[in-house]
């Protein structure tokens, strides 16, 4: 890299010596010099010091906000008080094709049981058979999901029994409930594989109906933030490969029950539902491979491989056409902005994947990643090699081992037989391995788990970056220190950003924001000598 790196470990004591002793030890464990070649332990999925100001979220917003809440056809409802389901309402931002007479869209909505006093004493579950009972003589949707909340656990409301009862009362609409309560593991991770689990116990596989198309695949982790899918949608159906239900972007209740179809799944966020594909792989025998569809290398690249998978001659001839048709509108925008981004820098601290397929696009534009980590990803997702899960952080993980003793020999059909998957990675597919940050990030940067507020606004005063990514509880104290801030979670309105249209759209606004010269400006008047401050008055 053309950009010179300070010394990592001077920094990392910068970054501490303020804490309380146990804090300090405890955070080191966190913060790591990164070695692309001897990639170091990081400490990660693990309790957040209490008062730390992190940036993480709660089980209740994995399994609610994250996993379900892009569905368009399921009415959502949040057990608990009311700030929950508030909170909730669509600051995540999924986006969805309007209703039509097969597909309601109840996205907009707002659910809740609105939980009082008087339910958190005397229990809530005749509320909550309330609710259920009025959003389907409302809406008569195909699907009531039930979601709880703290109080729901810690008074004992039985959610998945009342939605037992309900879905028997019912009849026609599926009910099923999630144990999501927001305490539940040490941030939205654990939220994530609560609702893999639900997901798969309680839609894939009610819907049998063979789907026409050559190569069939679900897409898994893509949740159509600013329009992502719909890009990845574009570049499929050009290439000839058919969607059949996407987990949960855009999503439907019928392409979900019937995602046991599929030949193949492809995974784009890394984290939040790979269980989803081994479930799927070990009860239907569906092989699953992760793909990037953020920068137009790994896109092009994750087109390739799904073509690879499938190994036909027309489809791999047909992913080139797509590729070279593409390409040329990317060429002529990075041409034009490179000169202007090369050799500037970027931070990223983003949830549990993006922070991760980002570097991609900022890689493209010449920008080097000084420092980086996630919210709340696992050791696998930075050190790209298996770490033993800690049992006692996941929520639900003895759920694929069962799996795998209880698979119905009758329902798995192997896509492809161990041999040819064999082969296939032998020829240099990479299918459901472990990938990682740490790998392409380059020598001496700083890899930090869940970084604290304090700890952030350090890294600013010292590298100060070109551009800081991060969420909206950070974007105006980074801005306030003159440091453009771009969010890569909603993408402050922006977007698409995946595939080949979506690059552009990034490299546009990187170049926006990273050469505007307000961020230079910015000094508050009291910092300001008297003159000074008259002077840039007007
Ligand atoms: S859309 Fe995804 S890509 S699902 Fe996950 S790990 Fe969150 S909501 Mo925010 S933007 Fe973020 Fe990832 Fe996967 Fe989003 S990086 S934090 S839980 N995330
Ligand atoms: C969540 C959702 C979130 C928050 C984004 C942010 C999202 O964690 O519950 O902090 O700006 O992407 O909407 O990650």
């Amino acid at each position: 890299a053309k950009v010179n790196l300070p010394d990592p470990a001077s920094i990392t004591e910068e970054l501490i010596n303020k804490y309380p002793a146990k804090v300090a030890k405890k955070r080191r464990k966190s913060i790591v010099a990164n070695d692309p070649d001897t990639i170091p332990e990081v400490q990660a999925n693990v309790r957040t010091v209490p008062g730390i100001i992190t940036q993480r979220g709660c089980s209740y917003a994995g399994c609610k906000g994250v996993v379900l809440g892009p569905t368009r056809d399921i009415v959502n409802i949040v057990h608990g008080p009311i700030g929950c389901s508030f909170y909730a309402w669509l600051t995540r931002r999924n986006q969805t094709r309007p209703e039509t007479p097969e597909h309601e869209n109840y996205i907009t909505y707002c659910f809740s049981t609105d939980m009082q006093e008087e339910h958190v004493v005397f229990g809530g579950e005749k509320k909550l058979k309330v609710a259920i009972q009025e959003a389907y003589d409302l809406f008569h949707p195909k699907a009531i999901a039930i979601f709880s909340t703290c109080p729901v656990g810690l008074i004992g409301d039985d959610v998945h029994a009342v939605s037992r009862e309900m879905k028997e009362k019912l009849g026609d609409c599926n009910v099923f409930g999630f144990s999501c309560e927001g305490y539940r593991g040490v941030s939205q991770s654990a939220g994530h594989h609560i609702a893999n689990n639900g997901v798969f116990k309680h839609m894939v596989g009610n819907n049998n109906e063979i789907k026409p198309g050559k190569f069939k695949i679900n897409l898994l982790g893509e949740y159509n933030i600013g329009g992502d899918a719909f890009e990845i949608e574009r570049l499929l159906e050009k290439s000839g490969i058919t969607l059949i239900a996407s987990f949960s972007g855009n999503s439907t209740v019928g392409a979900m029950e019937n995602a046991h179809t599929a030949d193949l799944n492809i995974v784009q966020c890394h984290r939040s539902i790979n269980y989803m594909g081994d479930m799927m792989e070990t009860k239907y025998g569906i092989p699953w491979m992760k793909v990037n569809f953020v920068g137009v290398e790994s896109t092009a690249k994750s087109l390739r491989k799904i073509a690879e998978y499938f190994g036909d001659a027309e489809l791999k001839a047909k992913v080139e056409e797509v590729i070279a048709e593409e390409m040329p509108a990317v060429k002529e925008i990075i041409e034009e902005i490179r000169p202007r981004t090369e050799g500037k820098t970027a931070m990223l601290f983003v949830g549990g994947s993006r922070a991760h397929h980002y570097q991609d696009l900022f890689n493209e534009l010449g920008m080097t990643t000084l420092s980086a980590g996630y919210e709340f990803a696992h050791r696998d997702d930075y050190e790209g090699r298996e770490v033993l899960p800690n049992i006692k952080i996941d929520a639900d993980s003895k759920n694929i081992e069962e799996l795998k003793v209880t698979a119905d020999p009758e329902l798995y059909n192997p896509r492809k037989s161990p041999e040819e998957i064999e082969e296939l990675k032998a020829k240099g597919l990479e299918m459901n391995g472990y990938t990682g940050m740490m790998k392409q990030m380059v020598h001496k940067s700083l890899v930090i788990d869940d970084v604290s507020h304090y700890e952030s606004e350090k890294l600013i005063e010292i590298y100060k970056p070109d551009i800081f990514c991060a969420g909206i509880k950070k974007k105006y104290v980074v801005q306030k220190m003159g440091v453009p801030l771009k969010q890569l979670h909603s993408y402050d309105y922006g977007g698409p950003y995946t595939g080949f249209k979506g690059a552009v759209n990034f490299y546009k606004d990187i170049d926006r924001m990273v050469n505007n010269p307000v961020w230079k400006m910015i000094k508050a008047p009291w910092e300001k000598a008297e003159s000074e401050s008259l002077e840039a008055s007007y």
